[in-house]
């Protein structure tokens, strides 16, 4: 049982979005945004690629097609898994306990055995379509038992996974009741990056730890193989945010946002999805305070704050919601004028040239996740800042503030120190601002996604 393909990624979500169908009602598709399928499209395109996923809805999966070149080969999910493996163990269970613990995690073993059968579903796709050979890159938590799975149908492969968000420490990743499965699920690759280093020796002690393997450095001994974990920190794609910068119209439309805005001095900005791990709560609490302080006030200054739909028939998500719009509402009810509100509330997703107008506009951006893996709006919000304008606000528990150093760094559970960044970042002088936000996007040319992809695959493809 093998295929033609010699470079296949695995991912929950296939990279395309379903358009209405045309007129003879065939379905169509288009390459959906997003910095990874960017990164991976030369190689992809390259080594007769295919990209294994879920197309998006419910039921049976449609035949494998092509889009701009990449093989996509449709893995079906139906109500059930969507609600089992998706909705609950992968954002119910593995998504919280990853992310601190933030909300309590729920363990289900409903959950666990639809997670077990699914990424068993993946695993027999990967091994179908996988060349003799092949280098197949698993991404992320939906899938952490597809390694190992895989490489028991077909030991001849080159394996990488990829966790996009942050893995736990021990005192925390005890607590799965699937931890051991899920360690000799992950120890199927043979490179299992992360974010952020810590992450990885998370992983390596735990090896240790729950399985008892041997460890030297960075590798680990399981099953008479050596496993590398490592840390490949994510990007964003640069080039992307160049040309939507250097067109006209968009910073035509940023001039036009801070009209309608009503031209306030100072502009702050949160884009994330609406995810209680992102800290929007945190956040609205500290403008609420300082505009309470009278260190900020209306009209002249004003915050926007787009949530992005998200998970929206998870329990805590619906929770979150309620608590987010309840701030909202409290801030302007007390501080708002009228056509004048102190935050400007968006749950709405956005192209990608009205995402950048917005960063343009804004004089101060606010990223204050309690624990995001890395968070690439922070990145994105840098890269679109060739005029050096603006300022970042940075949670120390994203992973972007171990290469962002140049931002206004806060803990985000500590409000008079996210108060204080952000009265900082309003006030800092141009120069200083200008000067950090340089040293930032140097960084940033030196480091994109696609030297992301380049370095995993490269160590990959190294292993001996
Ligand atoms: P996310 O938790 O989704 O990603 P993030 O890294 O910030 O978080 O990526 C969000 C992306 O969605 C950004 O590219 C952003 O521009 C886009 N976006 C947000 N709101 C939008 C809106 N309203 N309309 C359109 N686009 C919007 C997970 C991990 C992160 C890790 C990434 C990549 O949680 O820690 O950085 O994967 O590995």
């Amino acid at each position: 049982m093998t295929g033609q393909s010699s470079f296949v990624v695995v991912a929950n979500r296939l990279p395309v979005d379903e358009m209405p169908s045309d007129e003879s009602g065939e379905r169509r598709w288009r390459r959906s945004p997003g910095g990874l399928v960017t990164a991976l499209h030369p190689v992809l395109v390259q080594r007769d690629g295919t990209w294994i996923g879920w197309a998006g809805s419910a039921g049976p999966a449609p035949a494998p097609f092509m889009v701009d070149g990449i093989n996509l080969h449709p893995v079906p999910l139906d109500a059930d898994e969507i609600a089992r493996y998706y909705e609950g163990q992968s954002n119910s269970t593995i998504w919280p306990l990853y992310h601190d613990a933030v909300e309590p995690p729920i363990f289900r073993r409903r959950w666990a055995s639809s997670y077990r059968e699914v990424n068993a579903r993946f695993s027999e796709a990967a091994a179908e379509v996988a060349a003799p050979g092949a280098t197949v890159w698993v991404q992320d938590y939906q899938l952490q038992l597809v390694p190992d799975m895989l490489r028991r149908l077909r030991p001849d492969l080159r394996i990488g996974f990829f966790l996009h968000i942050p893995f736990p420490p021990i005192e925390l990743f005890m607590q799965l009741p699937q931890r051991a499965e899920i360690m000799r699920g992950l120890l199927g690759a043979d490179l299992v990056g992360f974010q952020q280093r810590l992450a990885a020796q998370n992983f390596v002690r735990l090896a240790h730890h729950v399985l008892g393997c041997q460890t030297s450095g960075s590798v680990i001994e399981h099953e008479g193989r050596r496993v590398k974990a490592a840390a490949f920190p994510i990007s964003i794609d640069i080039e992307e945010i160049d040309r939507l910068v250097d067109n006209p119209l968009i910073l035509t439309r940023s001039e036009q946002i801070r009209a309608e805005l009503g031209d306030p001095k100072t502009i702050i900005l949160g884009v994330d999805r609406l995810d209680y791990t992102k800290g929007i709560e945190h956040r609205l609490k500290a403008f609420r305070e300082l505009l309470e302080e009278n260190r900020v006030g209306v009209p002249d200054t004003v915050m926007v704050q787009v949530a992005t739909p998200s998970r929206e028939r998870v329990e805590h998500y619906q929770a979150l919601r309620v608590k987010v719009e309840r701030e909202v509402g409290r801030i302007n009810g007390d501080f708002g004028r009228v056509g004048v509100p102190a935050v400007h509330y968006l749950h709405q997703s956005y192209s990608r040239s009205e995402l950048v107008a917005l960063y343009r506009a804004a004089d101060v951006m606010m990223v204050t996740p309690l624990r995001d893996g890395m968070n690439l709006v922070a990145k994105e919000y840098v890269a679109a800042r060739g005029d050096a304008g603006g300022s970042l606000v940075l949670s120390e528990f994203a992973g972007a503030a171990s290469e962002l150093r140049q931002a206004f760094l806060c803990n985000p559970h500590d409000l008079d120190a996210v108060k204080d960044a952000l009265v900082r970042a309003v006030h800092v002088d141009s120069d200083e601002a200008r000067k950090r936000m340089s040293i930032m996007q140097r960084h940033l040319r030196r480091n994109d996604v696609s030297h992301w992809a380049r370095s995993f695959l490269t160590e990959l493809g190294s292993l001996t």
